[in-house]
């Protein structure tokens, strides 16, 4: 079957057929939007899940095709949950984002952090058949380190590890990241409502 990915961010396509390879999903295409379709959707919902569903709906009225939306970001608890649903538009580039955090964080000794992903698939006919959310914990880094990822990866610390996401291999990040444990949620559902191969 053939999934159309609800995004702008080429990132997060790269990253879902990652995790579909890394899981040996067989069976399923995910495909990023056609840039002609002009997808803009108006990201004006209070939560993760309002917003992925919002995206998924919007793709679906352009291609007419099961869709699948991802809205994360990155919550904060010293700072009451931001950057959160905002994260993408807390400062104008990637590195003036980290930037930001890392100012109003200063020394704050509570860096306690969660990335949440929350994702929605819609069937043709616009209908909402399943959603979910996955969640990686994890602290704030006094300092960015390592190359690999995007966003805010460079100062998120992994639960139980001393590595950024940024310092971590692509298959390290797919195997534990808010991604990686929504899109497992959604394979399983896949897999048996479709007959999938396991
Ligand atoms: P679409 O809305 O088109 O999907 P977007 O990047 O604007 O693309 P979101 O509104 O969901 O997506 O915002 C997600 C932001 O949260 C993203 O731009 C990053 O700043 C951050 N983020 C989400 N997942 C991340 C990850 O795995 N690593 C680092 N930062 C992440």
């Amino acid at each position: 079957m053939k999934i159309i990915i609800a995004t702008q961010n080429p990132h997060k396509v790269e990253e879902i057929n990652e995790i579909a390879r890394l899981f040996k999903i067989e069976g399923v295409e995910f495909l990023p939007i056609e840039k002609s379709l002009n997808f803009n959707p108006i990201e004006n919902g209070k939560t993760f899940e309002e917003n992925s569903i919002i995206k998924a709906k919007e793709a679906n009225k352009l291609t007419k095709e099961y869709t699948l939306a991802d809205d994360s970001g990155l919550c904060v608890e010293a700072l009451d949950g931001a950057p959160g649903i905002h994260s993408a538009r807390y400062a104008d580039t990637p590195q003036e984002r980290i930037d930001k955090l890392l100012s109003n964080l200063k020394n704050n000794q509570n860096r306690k952090a969660k990335f949440v992903c929350a994702m929605t698939l819609i069937n043709p006919k616009g209908e909402v058949i399943f959603k979910t959310q996955g969640e990686c914990k994890g602290e704030i880094a006094y300092t960015q380190s390592g190359t690999h990822g995007f966003g805010y990866d460079p100062v998120f610390i992994v639960e139980n590890t001393n590595k950024t996401m940024a310092d971590m291999t692509e298959d390290e990040k797919n195997k534990i990241s808010h991604r990686s444990r929504a899109l497992q949620k959604v394979f399983d559902y896949i897999q048996k409502e479709f007959n999938l191969p396991m």
